[in-house]
Parts: C-alpha cells; structure tokens; sequence
C-alpha cells in the first residue's frame, strides 16, 4: 500500500515536472518569429475621387479610414532583436481611386536606420500578384519620425493589373517591414508582415499566400441607386453578373433583385468612374434564368430568361439598347 502511494507520489511528481518543463523551457529559450506565425490580413479600402489623396506627408486627407495593424515578428529573436511593439509595429492603410491605389503604411521603429556594413537597413517591401514591378511610376513620401516613419505612396491600379477588380474584385497584396536597429554586434533583421511571407525568400512569393485588397465601389454603386429608387430598397438582390456591357476595362454589372432588373453600365472616366443604370420591364414575380448578350451584326442584345412563379413556361426579354460596344 505504501509502495503504490510512493509510486502515486512519483507519477504525480513526473506529470508535474512534464507540465511544468515546456513552459520553463519556452520562457528560457529565445523564441524565433517564423513566418507562420503572421497572420494573413485582408483589406477592404474605401473609393475616394481622384486627386483626394497625394502623396506628400500631409495625411489630413486619410480622415476616419481604419489601418490594419500588424506587429507579429516572423524572423529575428524576440528576447534579443524585439523588445516591444515600440522596437517595429506597423499600421497599413488603404483608399483607391479611379486610378490609383493608395497606401499609408505607419511604421513604429526606435531606431530608423539606413544600410551600413552587416546591417541591412530598415526597409519595406510590398508585394502584389506575385510580380515585382517597376518603381518608377510609384508616388511615394517618406517622413521619418521620432519614434518611426511614414510612407504615403500612390501606385497606379494599371501597373497592379488592378483596374478591372476595382468594381468588384480583388487582388493578392501583401506588406513586409524589415528593422535594423544597429544596438548589437549579434543582432539579426526583425520583420513582419501583412501575410506569412518568408523574409529570406520574399520573392518567392505567390498569391495564395498573400491576403487580398477587396474593391467594392459597385457597393457605392447600389447605395446611390437605393438612394434614388425606393423599389429597389426593398427586395433582396437575386442575382448579380458582371458582364462587359461597355468598351472599357473596367467591369460593367447587371444586378437583379426581385422585382426589379438593373443594368448599371460602369465607364472608364479616367478621373471618375463613371455610371448610369436602367430598369427594364420584367413581371414583379419573374425569376431570372439567365442573362446574357447575343451576337449581333451591328449592335449586341441582352437576352434575359426568366421564369413566372407558377408556371413552367420560360420567357424572354431582348434589350437592344442594353450594351454599347
Ligand atoms: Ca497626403
Ligand atoms: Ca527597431
Ligand atoms: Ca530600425
């Protein structure tokens, strides 16, 4: 009996000692970031006019828009390379416009530091789609503060491929900020990123990896339309088809709801996005089939199929006046 309650006792004494050593051993031992450890993050940015934003350090123009905020290391020693959110931490901020993307990337860093001998310098990358572009048609404004620094940066949606997604879709995007602080003969680059990017293989990259930027101006779109069209506030949306309606790059979209079948034709303005919308005559208990363009000689129709509750019979609609290429 004594026996089994000192081998009890020793169990007991083991579990313990085998719960209590992973815990010593991680607090003991420098923890490494890896890149797993960062999170993907995804942005949906807000559409602003053309012109609203400039690259200039003046930041009064990014009003209320929210950052994602990213601090995760996933290279460097946390007890030697990072002390704080202080040492490197990171606001992103998007907006686009017609034809812009715009960034504020806010970085915290208590040492800025340019390259010198082994120390490579605090430096940033951005990646998206998995292509490195050219920098030359980039916008950017660097402030170096205090305590970090500033980047306000432009990038045209063309150079991203971008310009089509702006109405609804997106791209693959991903930030990497990289700190040197120069305190320490052994020290080692600290990053972190917006995505679990490897820091040692950033162009490596590909676009599963990285997190996406959300474009949703034909949201706005629908917005306005409720505002001007009570009909169209009350029902829920159907049916929703992005089609190329008009001769430009950017997507046109025919957004069907209950009772009412909207064409919203969306043109490329250059400095605005342009758009206009019709409802066509379709009954108020019709649900839509199908919608698509038929092959004409001189001018394109929109065919719309659709079925009558109650009733078998499939009926079509044919709107001549609905594409303009
Ligand atoms: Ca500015
Ligand atoms: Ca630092
Ligand atoms: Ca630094």
């Amino acid at each position: 009996m004594k026996k089994n309650f000192k081998a009890l006792v020793v169990a007991l004494f083991a579990l313990l000692l085998l719960i209590a050593v992973p815990t010593t051993s991680r607090a003991d031992k420098p923890r490494k970031g890896k890149p797993a450890d960062a999170k993907t993050l995804s942005y949906t940015p807000k559409h602003v006019a053309e012109g609203h934003v400039r690259a200039d350090g003046n930041l009064g123009e990014w009003g209320a828009a929210k950052p994602i905020h990213f601090e995760t290391i996933i290279s460097g020693e946390y007890e030697y390379d990072w002390t704080s959110p202080r040492d490197l931490s990171a606001d992103l901020t998007v907006l686009y416009s017609p034809l812009y993307l715009h960034l504020l990337l806010q970085v915290k860093d208590n040492v800025v530091t340019g390259r010198h001998r082994r120390v490579k310098g605090d430096r940033v990358e951005l990646w998206s789609g998995g292509k490195k572009k050219t920098v030359s048609q980039i916008e950017l404004f660097a402030t170096a503060l205090g305590n970090g620094y500033d980047f306000e940066i432009s990038i045209p949606l063309a150079l991203l491929n971008a310009r089509p997604a702006v109405v609804n879709g997106d791209i693959g995007f991903c930030a990497l900020v990289r700190d040197w602080d120069a305190d320490d003969d052994n020290e080692d680059e600290v990053a972190i990123a917006t995505c679990p990017i490897h820091p040692r293989k950033s162009k490596r990259i590909k676009n599963e990896t990285m997190g996406k930027l959300h474009f949703n101006y034909l949201e706005e779109i629908w917005k306005a339309l409720q505002a001007q069209n009570e009909a169209l506030v009350k029902n829920e949306t159907t049916f929703d088809q992005a089609m190329d309606l008009t001769p430009n790059a950017i997507d046109d979209y025919v957004h069907i709801q209950q009772n009412n079948l909207a064409i919203i034709t969306i043109a490329d303005g250059q400095a605005s996005i342009e758009w206009s919308w019709q409802t066509l005559p379709i009954p108020q208990n019709a649900r839509i089939l199908e919608v698509k363009k038929i092959k004409q000689e001189k001018k394109d129709k929109l065919q719309i199929t659709y079925r009558i509750e109650g009733d078998n019979d499939r009926h079509q609609y044919i709107c001549d006046d609905c594409i303009s290429q």
